[in-house]
């Protein structure tokens, strides 16, 4: 065994989201979500199952307060629900809907556990989606409004801010893949969409730093290093273009106040743009969005490898049949971690680095002592804990590690079929049961170091 340590107040964390894990749709006057939505349709949630109670966490988040400490967590990374605050998503706040988060984040402060805070986790008021939803201008100010008034009432207690997760799915597997919701299939409106989730950050970051001056406001971005299936001209050209829509039409704006004119052109040649002046950006935008971040929070879970397609299209393959997945089929590939924070390091230089979310999801069933020995999954922390910290090493400024997720939870449009957490919720009784991960990750935490030992120190220990 090789322990590395990490820097002192490396901050150890879990991460949730409020509508994959809270339930009570209608407690305290909470609206519709875009998600309640889609899921009430027959045929968008694989196993038919909707969030309508989920984790029961709504109701039980004091027992998983209690969990969090149990582990030693130095802090816990959750969304607000939109629409427990504006149940229209504009104009009358429902205070209700904060006193819940209030209540939280006093119990979590209490515990000496940091709330790290994220606006917006994906589950967009209905009522907005019905005048447009992130598509429409409009939107950026009924965000801003949201954030600011979210920042007024927790900004005394939170630091840690994040304005949107993942804005990518949000835009492309919502409005132009359909296979999030709103279930929309246009390209026009996900590049729409994606603009507006990155002028709504800046217009919003702006606001909550005005409100809380001592706040450390960030986004966070699901990243993946993007591989050519072989050398052809063809597959090194698909990886530049998946690269261009999945990290840099993100991170170029973010960073250097400019979309990426090789996707731009990308885009035009598919006629998803009518030319270079695009049809959603006004004068200012860009700097609105090049704002100085305080961190930027980086999602990873794997690599994506990719083929140029029979019609040219870039198609993500898989692979190879030796390579080890996950139930969600994604490829365990901890280098790409290592490979993806040093090149936000050199790049674009962030000031502060979290990796916001890492896990996988794995079968896991409990043996007939009732437990969950799931040494995949403690595996996959310990090597991508691993990479990160040979990032870090290299210099890349890492502060934080989140594992997704403490909770098993509803898992977007596959439903409950896939397990993340750290804990198994039994879905029929709300019963929580920490994995053998949870043990580890207790015993890492403490250690504040990783074991770069190789894979067999960590299954000779969990056997
Ligand atoms: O469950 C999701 C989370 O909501 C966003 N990031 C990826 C996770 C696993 O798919």
């Amino acid at each position: 065994m090789i322990l590395k340590s990490f820097p002192e107040g490396f901050l150890w964390g879990v991460a949730t989201s409020a509508q994959q894990i809270e339930g009570s749709p209608r407690a305290g006057g909470r609206g519709e979500s875009i998600w309640d939505f889609y899921s009430s349709v027959p045929g968008n949630i694989e196993d038919g199952s909707n969030p309508w109670t989920a984790c029961d966490h709504y109701r039980r988040w004091r027992e998983d307060l209690g969990w969090m400490k149990g582990l030693g967590v130095g802090a816990y990374r959750f969304s607000i629900s939109w629409p427990r605050v504006f149940p229209r998503g504009w104009g009358a706040l429902n205070e209700a809907g904060l006193d819940f988060y209030e209540e939280l984040v006093d119990g979590l402060l209490d515990a000496g556990i940091v709330p790290f805070l994220t606006l917006n986790h994906w589950d967009l008021p209905q009522a907005l989606q019905d005048r447009g939803g992130w598509p429409d201008r409009s939107i950026v100010d009924a965000f801003t409004e949201y954030a600011a008034r979210v920042a007024e009432r927790l900004g005394d207690r939170v630091r840690f801010w994040t304005t949107h997760n993942e804005p990518w799915c949000i835009a492309t597997l919502g409005y132009e893949e359909g296979c999030h919701a709103p279930g929309r299939q246009s390209p026009e409106e996900a590049l729409a969409a994606a603009h507006h989730l990155l002028l709504s950050h800046g217009r919003s970051a702006a606001e909550i730093s005005r409100i809380v001056p001592r706040a450390k406001v960030g986004i966070v971005l699901n990243l993946s290093p993007a591989w050519p299936a072989s050398e052809s001209e063809g597959d090194r050209d698909a990886a530049r273009w998946f690269d261009g829509f999945f990290n840099r039409w993100y991170l170029d704006p973010l960073f250097r106040g400019r979309y990426p004119n090789d996707a731009i052109a990308d885009r035009i040649a598919r006629g998803h743009l009518p030319g270079t002046d695009l049809p959603f950006l006004r004068e200012g935008d860009l700097d609105e969005i090049r704002s100085p971040l305080d961190f930027l929070g980086i999602n990873y879970y794997s690599r994506t490898v990719l083929r140029a397609g029979p019609d040219g299209r870039p198609k993500g393959v898989a692979a190879g049949p030796e390579k080890e997945r996950d139930e969600m089929g994604w490829e365990v590939f901890p280098r790409g971690l290592y490979d993806m924070l040093l090149r936000v390091h050199r790049e674009y230089g962030p000031q502060a680095l979290y990796i916001t979310e890492n896990g996988t999801a794995l079968a896991d069933e409990p043996d007939r002592e009732g437990r969950v020995r799931d040494v995949r999954r403690i595996e996959y922390m310990r090597s991508h804990l691993a990479e990160a910290h040979r990032a870090w090493e290299a210099g890349a400024p890492i502060h934080g590690y989140f594992a997704w997720s403490l909770l098993d939870n509803f898992e977007w449009g596959h439903g409950y079929g896939k397990r993340f957490g750290l804990l198994r919720v039994d879905f029929a009784t709300g019963e929580r049961t920490p994995k053998e991960s949870a043990r580890w990750y207790r015993e890492t935490i403490a250690a504040n170091a990783v074991d770069i030992g190789g894979p067999s120190s960590s299954s000779r220990r969990y056997p």
